[in-house]
Order: structure tokens, then C-alpha cells, then sequence
């Protein structure tokens, strides 16, 4: 047997988890003692663990393998009875939720930051989703954050590191750790819900798309799913082998990041799909040829046309969004007859409300959609969505779309990131924003209805969560809002929404900037953003 370890230590300052799980510099985790810290911290503060089964897994950047190494030794020091690892040390996150769901495990471990870049000097990222197999809850996250502050000691074994490449069980102490095939699972899941045989004839007829998976996570995914069971030609998957530094790019799939993509799908011989997703596999972009689908207008869409797909034929029992999302969502839900769900950013809130069966579909602005088939958003999910939709429709994504805002008008919708910026500066722009009493008062042609700090009350478990991000509403619906970033590494990031109802179907074609350029100028100059932070340009918009 091993030997038990039990290693002094002192609390790290700032092992507060964010939007999603923990994300620093990969040199921060790497420092003796750090990554253990947050993990015994993790295994202190999830209740009984003694013979449990736990999930392991990463997007595969930097530092992923190694991580895994430790929390296997310190699984088994635990008491951990099992730990799943996904061969390589690979789990997409949404594969990760399904894993944990379909086998009833304690949870699991997640490795990733995400879309943020990876390498030795880049970031790394981990976060615990619960038994259901979402992210852990506020109240969990803050648990595991005190308990990280008043740490002292772990447990580790004594052991040589442990074959993550070869299939099959392993012996680490009294402790067993499985490698298992992490897309096998995840593929049949995505079989039962969308028409894999109508997609199948609509690639075997001529349907071409590409999926870039930015050399992230979901390649060996992506082929499996769409070239081998869904028959698209090979070659359909782009940057499809994962690399730990994601081939020195920034694993985000947007128009800026996805540019390889994005050109692919301009012009006349293009592609009729397009998709893209991000490092650990749960964002999703959407192009039709020459055509950008929004997120939030892809979860509208989508839900619109649920019942096209087999696994939602019965219908939606709700939508939930979070808070900077657009509208569109809501209109869908409304002629839909079922309620909407307006929750604060990041996956981790809308879990009570899938769990409870008042959300089936869920979506983020941030290029984030899924359903109650995981906990956490989904990308290929949305792909095969919306293949599924493209193939019983056999109509393009563009005239699609653009049915879609007939139908039920157009949330002219854009969001601005300002990156990097000092932090200090940005929580002045931010006290600054919730001093304003703006009520009754004009700004430019726009009248505000209110303005607020969104704070959230969970309809499922009555939990609070206060400071979501300031919104200001003006008469007509349209709405700027204001957040700092929960994930970076660096500095602050402060991101601005704007969004605009159009009804009317001749004005609806217009590019987003122009037609929110009023609402843009509003909100630079109601936040002092020049002033406050010295940039005059966002640094990414989408
Ligand atoms: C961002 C997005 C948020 C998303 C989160 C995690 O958070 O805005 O919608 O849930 O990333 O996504 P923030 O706090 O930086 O705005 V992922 O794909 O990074 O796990
Ligand atoms: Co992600």
C-alpha cells in the first residue's frame, strides 16, 4: 500500500472561485502546495467522500496531465473508493456533466480556463460539479473558498504517477482509477436526442459544413460525432487534434478568435454550416454562409424549434437566461406559452431550475446554449441542434434567422469587452454606475425606465445573489448593461451590452453597430468608460 502523506501547509490568498471555478496563471497552480491546497479544500467541504466516485478530467491544455497526477494521489489519501479519469486526461466540460449523471458519481473534477489561452505562460483553471453535474453552486464555491483560507494540511500518497493513456482499471492504494474512453458516452448521449439518420442523408445529399475546434477539446469529439457516425466527409472538422497550448491561439469561438472559420464560411462556394467551440468544449458559435447567428438569437431559434429535434418533441417546460442575455428568448417563450427564467451570468444558477423541471433550454450570451440533457452549456449540443433543425427544415441558417425575426421581431443585440483594464479603475466604474439614480431622466432620445443593481432570488432553493451587474432599462425596452469579468487572470475586464427591440421587419437587416450606435455612445459616456480607463475602443466586440 501507498503511504498517507499528511503535508503542513498554509492558506493561499484569493482561491475564490469565479464564474466558473478557479482560473489563475499556470505558474500560480504550479507553485508547490497550491493546486493541493484548493483540492483538499475542495474534498473538505463536499461532505462524506469515504468510497465515493469521483470524475477527472480536462480540456487538455498545459499543466493538465500533472494536475490530474496530484488529484488522483490525493483522491486516494481521501478515501475516495474510484476516481473516472477520461483517457489522456481528457473531458470536454459537457462530457465531464454527462459522465457524472450517467454513472451516479460524487461529482467531479474539471481542469480547464476555459477560452482562455494555455501554455506555461497562460492559464489553467479547476472547478467541482456536484453529483448532479453542474458546476457547484455559490454556496459550495463559498465553502470550498473558506475552507481554502483556514487550511493546514493535505493528504497525498506516495506514488508513481499513473498510465492516463492506457484503457481499463489501475490500483492506487485501496483506491481504483478507471481510464475511460471520455467521447463514447457523450456521443450516444447527443444519438438519443437529435435525428442522426435525417442529418446522416442531408451530408449523404450534398450539406457541407466545417467545425473548427480551435485545436481544442472537442476534436476527437467532433470526428467521431459528425465524420464517423454522421457520415460528413473528412476534413468537415478543422484545427480537430487538442494541443496544450491550443496551437498558440485563444481558444474562443467568436468572430475575432474563430477568424480561420469565419473565413471559411465567406463567399459564394462556402459552406452552408459553420461551427465553432471553445477550449473545454461548452461554447458554441454559429455561422450560416455569409451569415453570424447571435447566441442569444441561436438559443430563440432553437427553442423555437425544439420539437423539429426527437429528444424535445414533447415540448419545453421553460426557458431560462441569464440576465445580460437579449430578449429574444422570451418572446419565443411567450407565444410558447411557458415561463422565462431570468438568472445572474454563469451556468452554475440555472442547475436548480433543470434539476426542479422548470428550464429545459438555457442559454448565455456568451456563446454558451444547452439543455436539461447535462448541467453545463453544451457546444456540440447547439451544433447538432442545429443541424437537426437545418435538416427537417431544409431551409439555409440566414433565411432561417430571418424568418425567426419576422416572426418575433429583432433584439438588436451587441456586447463590448474592455480587457486588461486596472482593476481599481474598473470598480470605480462600477461603484460609480450603481450611485446613479437614473429613473424618469432622458438620456440622448431614450427615456429610463429603471436602473439597478440585478440581484437574483433562486425560484427553486430561495438562495440570494446580489451585485449581478448594473442594468439600465429605458421605456422602449432597450437596455445597456454593465459587468466585470469572473474569469480572467489579468487585471479587470468590464463588458457592456446593448440591446434594442426592432418589430419591424424592413429595419431589421442592418448591422448591429449601426443600429445601436446611439445606445453605445449612451453607455460609454454614462459609465465615464474613456475617463475612467483611458480606452476609447473595446477590445473585443461581439
Ligand atoms: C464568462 C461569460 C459567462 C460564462 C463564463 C464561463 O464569464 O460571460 O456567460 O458563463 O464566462 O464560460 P465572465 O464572468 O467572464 O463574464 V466558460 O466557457 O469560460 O466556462
Ligand atoms: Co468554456
Amino acid at each position: 500500500m501507498p503511504e498517507i502523506r499528511i503535508v503542513s501547509t498554509r492558506p493561499f490568498p484569493g482561491q475564490k472561485p469565479g464564474t466558473s471555478g478557479l482560473r489563475k496563471k499556470v505558474a500560480v497552480f504550479a507553485q508547490p502546495h497550491y493546486l493541493e491546497n484548493f483540492v483538499q479544500a475542495v474534498f473538505d467541504s463536499i461532505g462524506d467522500i469515504a468510497g465515493k466516485t469521483l470524475v477527472v478530467g480536462g480540456d487538455g491544455r498545459y499543466h493538465n496531465r500533472a494536475a490530474i497526477q496530484t488529484i488522483l494521489k490525493m483522491a486516494a489519501a481521501n478515501g475516495f473508493g474510484r476516481v473516472m479519469v477520461g483517457q489522456g486526461g481528457i473531458l470536454s466540460t459537457p462530457a465531464a456533466s454527462a459522465v457524472i449523471r450517467k454513472y451516479r458519481t460524487f461529482g467531479g473534477i474539471i481542469l480547464s480556463a476555459s477560452h482562455n489561452p494555455g501554455g506555461p505562460t497562460e492559464d489553467f483553471g479547476i472547478k467541482y460539479n456536484i453529483p448532479a453535474g453542474g458546476p457547484a453552486p455559490e454556496a459550495v464555491t463559498e465553502a470550498i473558498h473558506a475552507r481554502s483560507e483556514a487550511i493546514s494540511e493535505y493528504r497525498i500518497v506516495t506514488a508513481a504517477d499513473l498510465d492516463l493513456d492506457r484503457p481499463g482499471e489501475q490500483r492506487l492504494g485501496a483506491m481504483t482509477v478507471e481510464v475511460f474512453d471520455p467521447v463514447a458516452d457523450y456521443a450516444d448521449l447527443m444519438e438519443s436526442l437529435f435525428d442522426f439518420a435525417a442529418i446522416r442523408a442531408a451530408f449523404k445529399a450534398g450539406f457541407r459544413m466545417r467545425f473548427d475546434a480551435m485545436h481544442a477539446v472537442t476534436g476527437p469529439y467532433a470526428v467521431e460525432i459528425l465524420e464517423r457516425r454522421l457520415g460528413a466527409p473528412a476534413g468537415t472538422v478543422m484545427n480537430g487534434v487538442p494541443l496544450e497550448d491550443f496551437g498558440g491561439g485563444h481558444p474562443d469561438p467568436n468572430l475575432v478568435h474563430a477568424h480561420d472559420l469565419v473565413e471559411a464560411l465567406s463567399g459564394e462556394g462556402a459552406p452552408d454550416f459553420g461551427a465553432a467551440s471553445d477550449g473545454d468544449g461548452d461554447r458554441n458559435m454559429v455561422l450560416g454562409r455569409d451569415f453570424y447567428v447571435t447566441p442569444s438569437d441561436s438559443l430563440a431559434v432553437l427553442a423555437a424549434n425544439a420539437t423539429l429535434c426527437p429528444g424535445y418533441k414533447a415540448g419545453l417546460k421553460g426557458i431560462a437566461r441569464s440576465m445580460p442575455t437579449s430578449a429574444a428568448a422570451d418572446r419565443v417563450a411567450e407565444k410558447l406559452g411557458i415561463p422565462v427564467f431570468e438568472t445572474p451570468t454563469g451556468w452554475k444558477f440555472f442547475g436548480t431550475l433543470l434539476d426542479a423541471g422548470k428550464a429545459t433550454l438555457c442559454g448565455e450570451e456568451s456563446f454558451g446554449t444547452g439543455s436539461d440533457h447535462v448541467r453545463e452549456k453544451d457546444g456540440l449540443w447547439a451544433v447538432l441542434m442545429w443541424l437537426n433543425v437545418l435538416a427537417a427544415r431544409k431551409q439555409s441558417v440566414a433565411d432561417i434567422v430571418t424568418a425567426h425575426w419576422r416572426e418575433f421581431g429583432r433584439n438588436i443585440y451587441s456586447r463590448h469587452d474592455y480587457e486588461g483594464i486596472d482593476a481599481k479603475a474598473a470598480d470605480g466604474l462600477m461603484e460609480h454606475l450603481r450611485g446613479l439614480d437614473l429613473k424618469g431622466k432622458r438620456l440622448g432620445a431614450y427615456g429610463v425606465a429603471v436602473n439597478d443593481d440585478f440581484a437574483y432570488t433562486d425560484p427553486v432553493d430561495g438562495s440570494v445573489s446580489r451585485k449581478q451587474g448594473i442594468r439600465v432599462v429605458f421605456d422602449d425596452g432597450s437596455r445597456i448593461v454593465y459587468r466585470l469579468s469572473g474569469t480572467g487572470t489579468e487585471g479587470a475586464t468590464l463588458r457592456v451590452y446593448i440591446e434594442r427591440f426592432e418589430p419591424d421587419p424592413a429595419r431589421q437587416d442592418i448591422d448591429p453597430q449601426a443600429a445601436l450606435a446611439d445606445l453605445i455612445v449612451i453607455a460609454r459616456d454614462l459609465a465615464e468608460i474613456e475617463a475612467r480607463t483611458g480606452r476609447t475602443e473595446p477590445t473585443v466586440i461581439t
